[in-house]
């Protein structure tokens, strides 16, 4: 990820600037969490402990884990919180009391709670008033700080709450000193720009040297990375993620997404270490017996695969035509896909690799009758090492 003029991202790159985040902005993973909200995944607490080392060893700032599910959660936290990660482990509850001594049973240092503050969140799910609301919110509050814990509070529906409202809770909470405020987007009804101005308007308000701010953007429309970003461009300096995006509906952004879009185009440094990033796909695929996409960005199975002639005969020559970042950055593998659209060069290619003659007629020759199997891609290829250096010495592309 060079920034020298040599670098075929190097214009992309510089239409980018300027560079509008230019602090670190961590991450925090709510596989744990937000993840087991997806229909149908529920891991078992193995797996919970697994995956937390994972995340933990791919580099992620904090991890988030309900204890008040049930039991199993309860045990799952508990042990994690024992395994001494690097990461912050976040026991995420209600805004409520009893929740909260769940929480502190887990050992936890840090305790998340979560409170619906818009009108529609607080007549139709938690039946009080606003005014009741933040007592209850700010009594857990003090309720976390008289343990001398570390806690978040997030504003669930912060986008659909009255502005006047959430500013005042946002206040209280960072007069409190509560260490970080989570600002989501909990129906994923904003657009990026609407999420730069709720998040600034946060920002413009409280003290952030008592309190940072945390985004959280659900997907419903496709927008949660561009949206998340957007918030950390206005102030906020940490986005929540899930592997593979996993969550309530549609989810939230991926991991893999949202680290290598701060690594790679909004060049925030950080020590992830990209190249698990596939391997925690799988893992989590795995668990959750949900196949990843194909067509997932940065680790799915197409996203490195090339297959028509004209993209195959650039890829041959230099992958970077086709390609922002090297796929084993990643985890992952560049396939090239032989069909009926595969071209003389992709035949010739085909034949070089078969040690048959690579001449242009056998190449012609070889492309027709690609075409003609019409039946689509009848051959997927690792493009390895071995073979990138077989295309210099022997593949007799035009
Ligand atoms: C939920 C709420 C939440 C909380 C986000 C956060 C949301 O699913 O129950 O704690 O930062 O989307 O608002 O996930
Ligand atoms: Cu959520």
């Amino acid at each position: 990820m060079s920034l020298k003029s040599d670098d075929p991202n190097h214009f992309a790159h510089q239409l980018n600037e300027p560079q509008l985040i230019n602090k670190n902005i961590r991450i925090l993973d709510s596989t744990l969490r937000e993840g087991e909200q997806h229909p149908g995944v529920a891991f078992t607490i193995k797996q919970r402990i697994q995956i937390a080392w994972m995340l933990d060893s791919f580099g992620v700032d904090q991890i988030e884990i309900s204890p008040v599910v049930s039991h199993d959660h309860f045990e799952a936290t508990k042990t994690i919180i024992k395994q001494d990660l690097r990461a912050d482990i976040l026991a995420h509850v209600r805004a409520i009391k009893s929740d909260v001594d769940v929480a502190i049973d887990t050992g936890a240092t840090w305790i998340a709670t979560y409170m619906g503050i818009s009108d529609i969140h607080l007549s139709a799910k938690l039946r009080i008033s606003r005014e009741e609301a933040k007592i209850r919110a700010l009594e857990v509050a003090d309720y976390i700080k008289s343990h001398g814990l570390k806690s978040r509070f997030t504003m669930e529906d912060a986008s659909r709450t009255d502005p006047k409202f959430l500013i005042e809770m946002c206040k209280e909470m960072n007069s409190r000193g509560i260490e970080r405020i989570s600002i989501p987007d909990t129906v994923g009804i904003m657009r990026p720009h609407g999420m730069y101005n709720l998040v600034r308007m946060v920002c413009e308000n409280i003290d952030l040297s008592r309190s940072s701010i945390d985004v959280h953007c659900h997907n419903d429309v496709g927008l949660a990375l561009a949206n998340a970003l957007a918030g950390c461009e206005a102030g906020a300096d940490q986005i929540h993620t899930t592997i593979d995006g996993l969550g309530e509906r549609t989810g939230i952004p991926s991991l893999a997404e949202t680290a290598v879009a701060l690594t790679l185009i909004y060049k925030v440094p950080n020590n992830f270490r990209l190249h698990l990033l596939r391997d925690l796909s799988r893992t989590i695929s795995e668990y959750t017996e949900i196949p990843t996409p194909e067509s997932k960005p940065i680790v799915g199975d197409s996203a490195y695969k090339h297959k028509a002639g004209t993209h195959l005969a650039a890829i041959l020559r230099n992958p970077a035509a086709y390609e922002i970042l090297e796929p084993k950055i990643v985890g992952n593998r560049r396939k090239i896909v032989f069909g009926e659209l595969a071209g003389k060069n992709g035949a010739a290619y085909l034949l070089s690799l078969l040690g048959l003659e690579t001449s242009k007629a056998e190449a012609e020759k070889m492309a027709k009758g690609l075409k003609e199997l019409r039946m689509g891609d009848i051959l997927e290829l690792y493009l390895d090492e071995r073979l990138e250096s077989k295309i210099l010495n022997d593949a007799q592309l035009e």
